[in-house]
């Protein structure tokens, strides 16, 4: 017999992801989204995966990932309840025959869909696949500082990155491939999924100017502490500005040195 998914670690790891998304103010309403890459062996122990709740329109072509199951949180859900209502919050899908539609094999169970940034997602799991393929998380926040850079730091994505590396002593080591910047576009649609995985192709961290941001990883921990590490450089940017500016910082020098002694190869053209 199938074991209860609730008790599946994949999914409390999204229950106390999100609960943590929220209790750090990152994702009011029904902001953010989480996508997970499970393996058929590890849904199996929990699902039927014969047995298909509804078919859904994908609205794009995700032939790369036919067959592949992901749980992901629903369109119009908050985080701040994923906790208490997972089977209504969360979905467990498979990506059709036709890479144009995904089953639901189990969640929504009000009747609701799968996030509304699922181009976004699935375009960028197709991304990382190619470069990494122990790539699982797409996760997706209102990360607050990281908005507030938006508003007043340059958009160029070196000098945001440069910045954001200058702010702790960690974030070169945690982000060496730098973070990429989209242009603002209108959230939900093909168009700024293509844009952020065009980006996804050489970074694990994309920003969406006065909207949030974007992080891949291997792991639900992993890819929470990239976006951790980057909203806390952002913060600290933040009450760098509020006390009066920058009176010195970590050189240019000091990042290769941090590079060089934690064996991670910064992105070109950032460092001087
Ligand atoms: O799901 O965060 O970008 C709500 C959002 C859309
Ligand atoms: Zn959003």
């Amino acid at each position: 017999m199938y074991k209860d998914i609730l008790t599946a670690p994949f999914l409390q790891e999204m229950c106390d992801t999100t609960a943590n998304l929220y209790r750090l103010g990152w994702d009011e309403r029904n902001g953010g989204n989480i996508s997970y890459l499970l393996s058929e062996e590890e849904v199996k122990k929990y699902l039927d995966i014969a047995h298909v709740e509804r078919t859904v329109p994908i609205g794009f072509d995700a032939t790369a990932l036919i067959g592949k199951y992901f749980i992901v949180t629903g369109s119009g859900k908050y985080f701040k309840n994923v906790k208490s209502k997972p089977a209504e919050s969360l979905g467990v899908i498979r990506i059709a025959a036709d890479g144009r539609s995904y089953e639901l094999l189990w969640g929504f169970e009000d009747g609701g869909v799968a996030t509304s940034e699922l181009p976004t997602h699935l375009m960028n799991h197709i991304q990382r696949l190619e470069v990494d393929p122990n790539h699982r998380i797409i996760m997706h926040c209102h990360a607050t500082h990281v908005i507030g850079m938006t508003f007043t730091h340059s958009l160029d994505e070196v000098a945001f990155t440069k910045t954001l590396w200058e702010m702790c002593t960690e974030c070169i080591v945690v982000f060496p491939d730098g973070v990429g910047i989209i242009p603002w576009m209108v959230p939900g649609t093909d168009a700024i999924g293509k844009a952020s995985a065009f980006k996804m192709k050489d970074m694990r961290l994309v920003i969406w100017p006065h909207h949030g941001i974007f992080g891949a990883g291997t792991t639900m921990d992993e890819t929470f502490g990239l976006i951790e590490t980057a909203e806390k450089a952002a913060q600290v940017y933040t009450i760098v500005c509020a006390q009066g500016g920058k009176k010195q910082t970590i050189t240019d020098q000091q990042l290769q040195d941090l590079a060089d002694a934690f064996g991670v190869t910064p992105r070109e053209g950032i460092l001087n």
